[in-house]
């Protein structure tokens, strides 16, 4: 074994202060439970909002209501968000049911489908944290390690209902997250208050320390790129042969997060390194993670991802690492090959005949009209539900004799124009940011209907509207809508301006380029349109936007605008 490991005997005094925060919490405890019942603040004291992420919890406040909750001397509105884990984003009626009912009771800010396929709650009050948490036990649910050093809900982009191979590799996706899942027993002693001990094993795989930072996994089945395998620290790419999972290529040291003020942090795409065994998958993220946990940066959490640890040691060291654990090397990557990154909107039917329809959520936001047409329509229709990485939802299991009826009352229920697959929507996504999300440096979700429609004003002047272009936007740097891998992208920087990105790939493969700095929407729309005007008339049949910016070189004619400031 390599000797780079970081002397983790040192004391933990030396480490980052987190590190000794998560040593000192009796295994995620820390005073969660004493800080739930102090009804004189809305907030939880001391680290304990640290320690909350790893069950999944985040306290946030109400970032609109600041400057006058400020001027009256009142503390800042205190709200949390409570984000579940669902691995592969598979939920049945009555949990997707409950969850509309646990929202309209305890989350005032009601209920989002996320970029990793699962449920966010926002602006549920700390004196209902308890009875939400408690409310999702009987529906088989909960928000273990949905945040927080550790693993985070695993994503799978293969619907199960499609064929055999999808259903396999969405099973290897749930035993692998139910696998690298911490075993503490702080979640059941604190949120169902049933009192464990704290034991030496409680952690085998993670520790005192758990992770220096989260760690994402992701399974997808090609063509389909839509979990953005490139960009998850541990991807497995299923390999079918004749309609069976063979295996899985897989790829490491993906990531979006940087800041803008630090050189050395930035987007990575993952390498493929190799193949395994189907059956292999869990054992050998629990094994890249432990590989992780040992060497990767206690000391400087913005230099902490898995990404940096490989670039810090190098993929050399990680295969020989690797190989060293598992006894033997990896087989060579097979050929793979993917067409797309987003979600295609509308019908598809799997090998089984059942039909399943994908919806288009506008950033996830599931408002109160569309909690209103699901719930008519679960009613009457529909036995499961599926989330996507994209922010969509899929509405699953109908027989083909239904079908003609069930696209009736979609329509009567105004919920058929969300299939349109034409649609820009379709490949558009946007985090959360204001007001909820103490990072956000600008809009994204609630800027994204005006921007989308302004957008598309533009492309339908060069006769672009149908043509499907990859757009992302988010509130800041971090990536949350994994904007460094779209054709095009927008980072917040401050109130109204953004980083301009462009050149990414269409199938997600290949990161996009700064091209602006802090440019308003007069001045990125200004910079998009001459590129538009040339790709509507000089790209090749079935170009997309992203490869022409490229092949004509258009990137390398930055403009003047200043991309440090
Ligand atoms: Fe994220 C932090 C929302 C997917 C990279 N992300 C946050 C926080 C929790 C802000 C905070 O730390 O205070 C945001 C909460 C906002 C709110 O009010 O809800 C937040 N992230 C989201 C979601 C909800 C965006 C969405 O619109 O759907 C996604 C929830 C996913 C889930 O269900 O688990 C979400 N975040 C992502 C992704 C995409 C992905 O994983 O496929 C990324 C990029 C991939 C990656 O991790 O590299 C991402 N989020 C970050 C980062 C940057 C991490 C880094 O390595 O630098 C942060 C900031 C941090 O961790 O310090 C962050
Ligand atoms: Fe918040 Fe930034 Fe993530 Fe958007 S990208 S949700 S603004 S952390």
């Amino acid at each position: 074994m390599s000797d780079s490991r970081p002397d983790l005997s040192q004391p933990v005094e030396r480490l980052h202060e987190n590190e000794q925060l998560k040593a000192r919490s009796r295994h995620l405890r820390g005073t969660i439970a004493e800080g739930l019942d102090d009804l004189l603040t809305g907030a939880v004291p001391g680290e304990d909002p640290l320690l909350m992420k790893f069950h999944g919890i985040y306290q946030q406040d109400d970032r609109d209501r600041r400057a006058d909750r400020r001027q009256r001397r009142l503390e800042p509105a205190y709200q949390f968000m409570v984000r579940l884990r669902i691995p592969g984003g598979v939920l049945d009626k009555r949990q997707w049911q409950g969850l509309d009912r646990l929202s309209r009771l305890y989350a005032e800010r009601g209920l989002r489908i996320t970029t990793r396929g699962t449920v966010q709650l926002h602006g549920v009050r700390k004196s209902q944290l308890r009875s939400l948490i408690q409310g999702l036990q009987p529906l088989g649910l909960d928000t273990i390690a949905a945040c927080g050093d550790d693993s985070r809900g695993v994503v799978c982009g293969a619907n199960p209902y499609l064929s055999k191979a999808h259903e396999r590799v969405q099973q290897l996706a749930r035993i692998t997250s139910d696998r690298l899942i911490p075993k503490t027993g702080a979640y059941a002693d604190i949120w169902h208050q049933q009192p464990t001990p704290v034991s030496d094993g409680e952690e085998p795989v993670y520790g005192e320390l758990y992770l220096p930072r989260k760690f994402k996994v992701g399974f997808v089945l090609p063509p389909v790129n839509d979990v953005d395998i490139y960009g998850q620290d541990l991807g497995y790419i299923a390999v079918v042969d004749n309609g069976d999972l063979i295996g899985f290529n897989v790829c490491v040291g993906g990531g979006m997060g940087q800041l803008d003020n630090r050189e050395d942090s930035y987007p990575r795409l993952a390498e493929e390194i190799g193949f395994i065994e189907a059956d292999e998958a869990p054992a050998f993220a629990e094994l890249v993670m432990s590989i992780q946990r040992d060497f990767g940066d206690r000391q400087d959490r913005h230099r902490a991802r898995f990404k940096y640890t490989l670039d810090r040691l190098g993929l050399p060291w990680f295969l020989e690492e690797l190989e060293c654990h598992r006894g033997r090397p990896l087989e060579p990557a097979r050929g793979v090959r993917f067409d797309h990154n987003g979600d295609r909107l509308g019908w598809q039917q799997g090998d089984d005949g059942l039909w399943h329809a994908t919806l288009y959520v506008e950033s996830g936001r599931v408002d109160d009209a569309l909690r209103t047409q699901l719930g008519g329509f679960l009613e009457q229709y529909g036995g499961r539900l599926r989330l996507t990485t994209n922010q969509n939802l899929q509405l699953t299991h109908i027989e083909t004799h239904e079908l003609e009826q069930v696209q009736w009352r979609l329509e009567d229920l105004g919920l058929d124009w969300r299939l349109d697959p034409e649609a820009q929507a379709a490949h558009t996504l946007s985090c959360v940011a204001l007001p909820t999300c103490g990072l956000a440096m600008a809009e994204a979700e609630r800027y994204l209907p005006t921007f989308l429609e302004r957008f598309q004003r533009l492309k339908a002047q060069y006769g672009l509207r149908e043509e499907p272009i990859t757009l992302r936007l988010t509130g800041c740097p971090n990536g949350c809508a994994r904007p460094y891998l779209a054709e095009i992208a927008l980072t917040g920087r401050a109130p109204g301006l953004y980083n301009l990105y462009l050149g990414g790939s269409f199938h997600g493969d290949r990161l996009a380029q700064l091209y602006a700095g802090n440019v308003d929407e007069e001045r990125f729309l200004a910079l998009l349109a001459p590129m538009l005007e040339r790709y509507a008339g000089q790209r090749r049949d079935g170009e997309h936007f992203g490869d022409f910016l490229l092949r004509k070189q258009l990137l390398e004619e930055r403009p003047l605008t200043s991309l440090s400031s």
